[in-house]
């Protein structure tokens, strides 16, 4: 089944998306998630500049070929912008796959290892009692694990608060130039365990809880955080350090029985080999966008599975609709999937764009029977909303030092 055509769309429905559209001869079309956040126009160019041009006339049922042409083939395999572009080129195969043999594309991956698809979601608030509040929202319509994230007090901007807007999704859009925000460790330290000691105290020690360090210390304090977070049993600590140094978290392993999570920035396999071999994590967070498509996801896991490491993938707002799905279907099937994050149904305009059906019960996330992936792109929707500039902030210390954000 040829390749005819391949359409790259970036629209900004309150915030950018990235999106691929692969026809072949018949008509069929399948549809792929390309978004890097703060750099769109760059995956758009590799697509339409290097990558469509080579697949026009392939055959769309070779998979694994494409996605070995496009990898090995370029010579320069690794780096966020061009995984991306073979991410989203892999999921419109597999969409397209699915689509031709009339099959959910869970049904070619090996079939369903479960019901539904636990999720967490995110508690945010600019203060202790505001994340409480949310908290116990989530926990009343039915969620079974929450992340939670408080802005600290007194300084400009914490990553994973809404800095007063109500709408998580078009935070992270319309950002002109990148935003600065202020980091100080010793606050950090100091402040967030009585988070988690208030939640508890609250709620218990049944609702599963995370909390996401977003890189930004070192393996050391990082350990001194995972004993003074060990009594309120965390399901995850996530991205406690950096990980372009993997023996950071050997270090981190060794001191503390917090169980750890990492790798939403992770584009193969080869970023995350040593810490899954040497059992250093519990979670890899890849995602089907920013880690190959669901052609390395499905590498990824049955790696992960010798050595007792759970999937979790990345679930931020700036991962579109489509990767949600091609994730609920790796999710059904991975036998050691642990977790998705969820930031929620997407708000009117993300929906006018994208049309998927999920619906969540007690915690788990359900879709219907669909052939391929199980999601539509409103071109016409999508015209109507054009790609804004938009940057990730950048972070300081007090001292000006600029940090990881
Ligand atoms: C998460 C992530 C995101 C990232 C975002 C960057 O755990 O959900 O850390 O919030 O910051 O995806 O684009
Ligand atoms: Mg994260």
């Amino acid at each position: 089944m040829k390749i005819k055509e391949i359409k790259v769309f970036v629209c900004c429905p309150g915030r950018n998306f990235v999106t691929v559209k692969v026809i072949t001869e018949d008509g069929t079309y399948g549809l792929g998630d390309g978004t890097v956040n703060g750099r769109e126009l760059a995956v758009v160019s590799y697509l339409e500049e290097h990558v469509v041009p080579c697949l026009i006339g392939k055959d769309a049922h070779q998979i694994e070929d494409i996605w070995q042409y496009l990898y090995k083939g370029a010579y320069w395999q690794n780096g966020a912008i061009s995984i991306a572009a073979i991410s989203a080129i892999d999921m419109a195969l597999w969409d397209i796959k699915g689509k031709l043999a009339k099959m959910p594309v869970y049904l070619l991956l090996g079939g369903k290892s479960r019901k539904g698809v636990t999720v967490y979601v995110h508690a945010n608030g600019e203060t202790i009692d505001e994340v409480i509040g949310n908290l116990g929202a989530y926990i009343k319509q039915g969620y079974k694990a929450v992340r939670l994230q408080c802005a600290l007090p007194n300084s400009k901007g914490t990553y994973g608060t809404m800095e007063g807007k109500k709408n998580y999704y078009e935070l992270q859009g319309n950002r002109p130039l990148p935003p600065e925000n202020e980091w100080s460790t010793t606050k950090y330290l100091n402040f967030i365990p009585e988070l988690f000691k208030k939640a508890r105290e609250k709620f218990g020690y049944e609702i599963e809880l995370c909390h996401d360090v977003h890189s930004r210390i070192t393996p050391i304090e990082a350990a001194r955080l995972g004993k003074l977070l060990e009594p309120y049993q965390l399901l995850f600590l996530e991205d406690a350090v950096t990980t372009e140094n993997q023996e950071g978290y050997k270090i981190l392993r060794e001191q503390t029985h917090i169980p750890l999570a990492t790798g939403e920035k992770f584009n193969t396999l080869w970023d995350a080999k040593e810490m899954i071999q040497n059992q250093w994590i519990d979670y890899v967070r890849t995602a089907a966008t920013h880690g190959g498509g669901l052609t390395a996801l499905r590498r990824l896991a049955d790696f992960a599975s010798l050595y007792h490491v759970r999937t979790a993938p990345h679930g931020a707002p700036d991962l579109s609709p489509i990767c949600l799905m091609a994730h609920m279907h790796f999710n059904l099937w991975a036998p050691n999937f642990g977790i998705q994050e969820f930031v929620g149904f997407g708000t009117p305009e993300i929906n006018e764009v994208f049309q998927y059906q999920v619906e969540m019960k007690e915690g788990l996330l359900y879709m219907d029977d669909q052939p391929g992936l199980g999601i539509d792109f409103d071109e016409e929707a999508a015209k109507k909303h054009p790609y804004k500039r938009s940057y990730l902030p950048v972070n300081r210390l007090e001292d000006g030092t600029l940090w990881n954000w």
